[in-house]
């Protein structure tokens, strides 16, 4: 069996779990695409390697093991930096591999030559150059650093002349993962659970953190034993079933819910954050309450200073709440009947209404995929809305990127997800200008024949900005552009299209594209101002 570095590189990731690789070859990495492949990693060419790391952030919530980017030299490695800064700002393991020149070349050779592990490092959590004798460890390394808490990108560069050096094989080393242990017994641990004891009206706040530790059965059984109410980032949507009373839903980035929900988070007593990162928010959620009424549970240390608490716990998120919990015996909470009046108004406020608009479109989607469809959505005010309306039974089912909040993921985070798992129904649901920025996918769904369906929002505007510039006063400038003929792109690219303006016709559409073997985009067509005063 050939042990070059290539191999023992591709074979790591296999050990690791990785079935996917997404990216585009150049002369550099031609080694490594080899033995990726000799491995059982199946490579999946993507036309922007942007969207490449973004196919394989959607393999990764299919399959819990890192992701996995492949990039040539240069131009290749530097067209992926917004998926890799979304990667550390989202929380997500992800491998990605470059090619380079070898040391000795570079001091008389510059063509498409810079300092890549100079450019990644302050965007992963770690970059390496993949040395000959140290490449088994190199690799390990970078898989459990992408995977320790809080996950994230790592990046290892693999020169030309090593790739192809054998290597000489050692069992793997074994980087344990850091162990996630609940507090201890102590006085901190007594504090948090005499505030417990003592409240009349504790609220929980769920995030990334708990989806990381598998939280989700612990936090809704706490929640249901002590009828505590339950606040989500948009990460955490599903960490409890949103159909539950006790759910009031994900929140993070619609000053809407912000102002039905604030009151009740100045009612507290106690609130119990569990895997919070308020990375998400916006800036309201800044000092929102006082820290002699907060515990937290985290999954990493706070750096943040967007909040601070009185109480704080680092390591098992899941394991911390039990702990916290264990015996705990509340008064009965929340006798003003708050959390319900709060819940009803939510669900008021972002019910559907009206004619056919994004209201409609949303709610008939929500309708017609069954339960166990994944979605994804993109940024802009299509993505605001859509996560106040969409409820989800279980986590990482509605994926989108809330923290870099970037444009233009959707599309190819539901084609990785779909590559990893092709039985789960997929929908992305986009804006048009997000849509556009990835458009040229279309040619990876039809080549990898993934039946993805993709609802693009089509109002000719970049309405959440375009919103900006209206509550400000502001002209519009720089916002809106010409219409798009997606029937014919689909059609283009080998995959069918259509127009909707109806809740009906979307109905039968959505139902048709369950049944189609290529992907499908819905053009909604809706008139923008339908999202104004809308979240
Ligand atoms: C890569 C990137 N560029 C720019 C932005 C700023 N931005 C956020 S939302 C948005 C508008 C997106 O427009 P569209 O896809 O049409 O969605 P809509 O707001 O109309 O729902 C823009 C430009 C961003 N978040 N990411």
């Amino acid at each position: 069996m050939s042990n070059t570095a290539a191999r023992l590189i591709a074979r790591r990731l296999y050990n690791a779990g990785c079935r996917h690789v997404f990216g585009i070859p150049g002369g550099e990495v031609l080694d490594l695409l080899d033995a990726l492949e000799a491995e059982r990693l199946r490579f999946t060419l993507c036309r922007h390697e942007n969207a490449g790391g973004f196919m394989a952030e959607g393999a990764h919530h299919a399959s819990g093991a890192p992701g996995v980017l492949l990039a040539t030299i240069g131009p290749g490695l530097v067209n992926g930096l917004n998926a890799v800064v979304n990667a550390l700002q989202d929380q997500v393991p992800l491998i990605v591999l470059s090619g380079a020149v070898d040391g000795a070349e570079a001091a008389t050779y510059t063509h498409q030559i810079f300092d890549q592990n100079a450019v990644m490092r302050p965007i992963t959590k770690a970059s390496f150059t993949a040395a000959d004798g140290a490449v088994d460890v190199i690799i390990d390394k970078a898989v459990a650093i992408a995977l320790a808490d809080p996950p994230g990108p790592v990046h290892v560069d693999l020169p030309l002349n090593v790739a192809t050096k054998e290597q000489t094989v050692r069992p793997a080393l074994y980087v344990p993962p850091a162990a996630k242990v609940a507090p201890a017994s102590s006085a901190e641990l007594t504090a948090a659970q005499v505030l417990i004891a003592k409240a009349g009206r504790p609220l929980m706040i769920a995030g990334v953190g708990a989806v990381h530790h598998k939280a989700g059965d612990t936090i809704t059984a706490i929640c249901r034993d002590h009828n505590i109410p339950l606040l989500t980032t948009y990460k955490g949507k599903g960490l409890m079933p949103e159909d539950d009373a006790l759910c009031l839903g994900g929140f993070g980035l619609s000053p809407e819910s912000d102002r039905i929900v604030q009151p009740l988070i100045e009612q507290a007593d106690l609130i119990i954050l569990a895997g919070y990162d308020p990375v998400e928010m916006r800036v309201g959620w800044r000092g929102l309450w006082e820290a002699d009424k907060a515990i937290d549970v985290a999954h990493v240390p706070a750096r943040h200073g967007m909040h601070s608490a009185t109480v704080s716990f680092v390591g098992s998120v899941k394991a911390g709440l039990g702990r916290l919990f264990e015996g705990a015996a509340l008064h009965p909470v929340w006798d003003n009947g708050a959390p319900d009046k709060i819940r009803s108004e939510l669900q008021s406020f972002f019910a559907n209404q009206g004619a056919w608009g994004p209201h409609q479109a949303f709610a008939t989607a929500r309708a017609v995929m069954p339960a166990s469809t994944v979605v994804t959505t993109d940024s802009g005010a299509h993505r605001i809305l859509l996560s106040q309306m969409w409820k989800t039974q279980a986590p990482k089912t509605f994926l989108q990127s809330s923290a870099l909040c970037t444009m233009g993921i959707a599309v190819p985070m539901a084609l990785g997800y779909k590559q990893a798992a092709p039985d789960t129904p997929v929908l992305a649901v986009v804006g048009d200008a997000c849509f556009e920025m990835v458009a040229g996918e279309l040619a990876t769904l039809r080549d990898q024949n993934l039946p993805v369906i993709i609802m693009v929002m089509v109002d000719q505007s970049l309405s959440l900005i375009d919103l900006k510039q209206e509550r400000t006063g502001l002209d519009n400038r720089g916002v809106l552009f010409g219409q798009t003929d997606y029937v014919k792109l689909a059609q283009a690219f080998g995959g069918y299209g259509c127009v909707v303006t109806s809740a009906d016709a979307l109905k039968q559409e959505l139902v048709s594209a369950m049944g189609r073997q290529v992907f499908t985009v819905l053009a909604c067509e809706i008139d923008k101002k339908t999202y104004w005063g809308a979240f």
